[in-house]
This record gives C-alpha cells, structure tokens and sequence, in this order.
C-alpha cells in the first residue's frame, strides 16, 4: 500500500515489518549499541507470541537489523518473552533478565546470556537451564509481576539488586526490590521499595541516579553514597501507569540500607506527578552508556491510527529519537531530554531563517526544500509591555480542552506548523500546531503552556486527534525555546531545553512529500512574536535507505 508508506520514518528506528512495542535490554557491548525489543514475528498486532527482536548500531542511528534474539518456545515464556533489562557484570559478562508469560499465562522472571560472548553482535541467546529464577511471591498477582531493571552491586551486603513493578489488591502501584549474590538464588528483600495508592499496574519501572552533566551508573552512585551519603545525587523512579498508558516519574532519595525510595516532593509522587513526554511514549526505558558517559533513553511510540491501518501497512510502532537525561540543575526539580549528539551527524542543508517577527493573527510560509525530515530549533520572544499588558489572560488555560493553533488569546497561541499543506495555507489544510500559550495560572501567575495541536495533523478517520502538553518552567530572562524532530509520521518536540517533551504521531494524506511545508504562527490576538532564532536543518535517512529507495 504505497499510500501507507510514506508513514514509514528516515530516522527513527522501527523493524522492517510487523509489531514492535517496548524497547528491552539496552547495552552498549564491544563497540555496538544494541536494542531488543517486544516484536511480533507474524504480523503488524500485538499477540501472545512476542518475541525479542534485536537489532545493533555504533552510533544508535544507523541500525543493523538481527534475526530475533529470543523466542517464546520454553514453557515458561511460551505465552510471550516480555520485557526486561541487560546487566553488565564488572568482567564484561552480560546477564539478560526478562519476564517470561508462562503455559498458564503467570508471571515469572527468567535469565538468557549471550551464547557467544566472543561475538559483537551478540546474535545467539541461551536461556538459563533452571528458569524460572523468580515467581510471585505470596500477595503478589500471577498477572501483576513483571519487567525486571537492570541490577546494580551494593557492596554492603555484597549482593546485585533488581527491582520489580506491581500493584496490589488495593490498586496501589507499587516496587518490590530482589537481592542476588550469584545470579542463581534470588531473595526478595523485605518491605517495598515505594508504594503510591490509586495508581494501579506499574510496568517498566526504571530507577537510576541523576546529578551533574554526565549520567551515572547505579553501581557506582550506591557505592559513592555508602561512602559520602550520596551528595547532590537524586534517584529517578519512573513507572509506566497500565491505567492511562503515559509514563511518570518523580525525582527523590533512594536508600539501599532501609530499601525505601522517597520523593522530593511528595505532591509530585511517582504516577501523579511529572511525565516523561505528554504526547504517545511508553514502556521507557534508560541505559548507562559506558562510552559516552551518559544516560540514554528509549520510550515506544505507538500508533495512533486503527489496527486495521497498521494491518494494511504490515507494521506497528516506532521507537523515540535515543534521548539523553539529565538533571534540570537551574529548576531542581525536573529532567532534561534531549536527542543524542549523534543525531546531528545527520544534519544537511541547513537555514538560519530566525530574525522575523511574526505580527498577531499571521502565518508565514518557510521556503525549504524537503520539509518531511527536519530537525529544527526555534526561539520566540514576547515583547516586555505585551505581557505587562495582560492582565487577565486566559486564567486556567489548559492544552487539552484548548482550542490548540485556532484558539486565540493575549498571549498565544504562537508556533510553528509542520507536515503542513505547502500548497496552500488556511481552511481546513492539515498541519501539526507546535506552540507555546502564556497565561495567568489561578494564582495570577504567567505559566507558560507548551501544546501540539494534532486535531488537523490529517483529513483521515480513524486516528485519535488530540492537543497534548502541559506547563513548562520558564526562567527569568529565558527565551521561548524549542528543538523539533519530524520525521513522516513522527513529530517529537522538546521544549525548553528538554524539560517537556511532547511527541505526537500523525498520518497527513496531503501534506506529503513535496507538498509537506512548514509555517510561522501567532495566532495572538494583539501581542507580536519575535522569532529570534529559527534554524531548520534537513536530515538524511539513516538505517532504512534502502527501504525508501525501494518504494
Ligand atoms: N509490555 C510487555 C510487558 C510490559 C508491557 C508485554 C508494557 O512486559 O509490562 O509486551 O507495554
């Protein structure tokens, strides 16, 4: 179906075909960064046969695809091998930990290692001859006990820890922590780690410490605060919310000696608080990059069209641009995403376009050359008097019940549209609206609004359409600031040097190829928007080249 084609991304990495959801085992070995991740060999939905599909880079763009690394073939992964997380032992050896869905559909944990340890790649997996290594404990739900993190060493007890997510009889969510000397016997460790009531299913719980510019390892963050106390490193708790299907986490203090983990801010606790990403991003999860010395996040992006569409294009789901995180030092109580460095070796014909100002109730057309892979960045500025002169603007505004890029008020809504019509702009053409909107909060305060506006992203039924995004902190004498990847059918955003994120999947029938542009908005009703900086570079196609040139 080449209509559906044109969905299929330069640069975001996606399998050949069929289903892909989250992101597994991330680890850099040997020279290679490799992900695996859930995959359903036999078509574009999800089923009770998810496999690992695997595929290794050197610079997480330019993607090898790999045959499948494990299959559900064991009866105690025979009803899927899901989710789980890569450890790298101090000798290098990698230990691989996964949920395995038995022949009775119960949750239990297995073990898998490299068959050849000698091979880069890593193409071959064995799984452990005594698996299952662990089972719910008694309380626990046979359906609620999965998606094990990478272990770290605590070398008080000397033992590896792992954690794992659940919920219990009272739709708490909550955090189980196992300790292991060997990687053989596995001993859960008394009391739970964090607990949050009403938050239902925790999955793909992530925890790993946070501080200064580089990223840590969490062996090396438990080590350094049994000798100092921890300092000024925070730990991340992330879970992904089975409710509601967005992933949250929360900044606090993690102590290995009295197993509990306990929020800075107990108001933005784990699932009712802060979110990685306010568009589609699920089922994270991050790994220490040995090489560069940093964090890296994974998120899937899942589609939003229907399952029918996914089955007439043959495939399902991308993976989010590899972001790096770190701690927000100047607010203190957020992370910073953004995309890998790498990412800009992909960088072509770049244009500085900044240095306009675009008047109230305009829109003004970029000229560029391909406008369906983009990596842009943008400033805006209000002027001083405007936003002095908004006394009353907007009180109580919020993205999702907005009125997105066709709202108007003092202070906004003022952006950019993307996978725009070229041809012509007004009427019902599709866009994507990428905007910020300042308004007074109920305490009179300004709070600056970050909001994609997918309600027009396609003439198309079927798609879910909504305008996502939240408050996002702006700093005295701080400009307006966005980084924006667009990729086909793939908008990801990060607004304020990475303090929100917002992705959003859209599926344009008209505003592809050549007719896809981009515009200039402020769709204010008095205020005028200087464009300070605007600088759009054109991306090359990474892994799937061959792909695109096939079609
Ligand atoms: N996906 C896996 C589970 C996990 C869920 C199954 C999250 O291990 O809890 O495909 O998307």
């Amino acid at each position: 179906n080449a209509m559906l084609q044109w969905q299929r991304t330069g640069f975001h990495f996606q399998p050949e075909r069929n289903w892909m959801n989250d992101p597994n085992g991330p680890v850099y070995y040997k020279g290679w960064y490799h992900l695996f991740y859930q995959y359903n060999p036999d078509g574009a939905i999800w089923g009770n046969k998810i496999a690992w599909g695997h595929a290794a880079s050197r610079d997480l763009l330019r993607w090898r695809h790999l045959p499948v690394a494990m299959s559900p073939d064991q009866w105690y992964d025979i009803n899927g091998v899901w989710s789980g997380s890569a450890t790298v032992l101090p000798d290098g050896r990698i230990v691989m930990l996964y949920t395995g869905s038995t022949n009775a559909s119960v949750q239990v944990q297995c073990m898998a290692f490299p068959t050849d340890p000698s091979d880069p790649l890593l193409i071959n997996w064995t799984k452990y001859e005594n698996n299952p290594v662990m089972y719910p404990p008694p309380g626990v739900g046979e359906k609620d006990f999965r998606d094990p993190t990478t272990a770290w060493f605590d070398s008080s007890d000397d033992t590896w820890r792992l954690v794992i997510g659940s919920k219990d009889d009272r739709h708490a969510g909550m955090v189980m922590t196992y300790k292991t000397k060997d990687f053989i016997d596995y001993e859960l460790v008394p009391g739970l780690l964090h607990r949050v009531p009403g938050t239902g299913m925790w999955e793909c719980i992530d925890l790993y410490p946070v501080g200064g510019k580089r990223g840590i390892d969490m062996t090396e963050a438990v080590a350094t605060a049994s000798k100092n106390g921890g300092g000024d490193v925070l730990h991340v708790m992330k879970e992904s919310s089975d409710d509601d299907r967005h992933d949250y986490y929360a900044l606090g203090r993690y102590d290995a000696a009295n197993n509990t983990w306990t929020p800075l801010d107990t108001d933005a606790d784990v699932g009712i608080g802060l979110r990685y990403d306010w568009g589609k991003f699920y089922a994270s999860k991050t790994f220490y990059d040995p090489s560069k010395k940093r964090r890296v996040l994974w998120g899937w992006v899942g589609e939003t069209d229907s399952e029918r569409a996914d089955v007439a294009k043959g495939w399902a789901s991308l993976q989010s641009i590899p972001r790096t995180v770190v701690l927000d030092t100047k607010t203190g109580s957020n992370l910073l995403q953004w995309p890998v460095e790498e990412v800009e070796t992909l960088r072509t014909n770049s244009t500085n376009l900044g240095g306009v100002i675009v008047d109230h109730g305009s829109v003004f057309p970029l000229s560029l050359h391909r406008a369906t892979q983009l990596d842009m960045e943008a400033s805006f500025r209000l002027d001083p008097l405007d936003i002095a002169a908004a006394k009353e603007a907007d009180v109580g505004y919020n993205c999702s019940t907005s009125g997105g890029t066709t709202g108007r008020g003092t202070l906004g809504p003022f952006g950019l549209l993307v996978l725009a019509d070229a041809r012509r702009h007004g009427g019902d053409m599709e866009r994507t609206g990428i905007y910020f909107y300042v308004a007074r909060g109920l305490d009179g305060g300004l709070r600056t609004h970050f909001c994609h506006d997918e309600t027009r992203s396609s003439h198309a039924n079927d798609i879910v359409k909504r305008v996502v995004g939240n408050i996002v902190p702006v700093l005295d004498g701080e400009e307006f600031s966005v980084r924006l990847l667009v990729d086909h059918s793939i908008v990801e955003s990060f607004a304020m040097g990475g303090r929100l994120t917002a992705t959003s999947r859209v599926y344009p029938t008209e505003a592809i190829y050549a007719n896809a542009g981009v515009y200039l908005f402020n769709n204010a009703t008095s205020a005028r928007v200087n464009v300070t900086r605007l600088v759009v570079h054109e991306m090359d196609s990474s892994y799937n080249q061959a792909y695109m040139a096939s079609l």
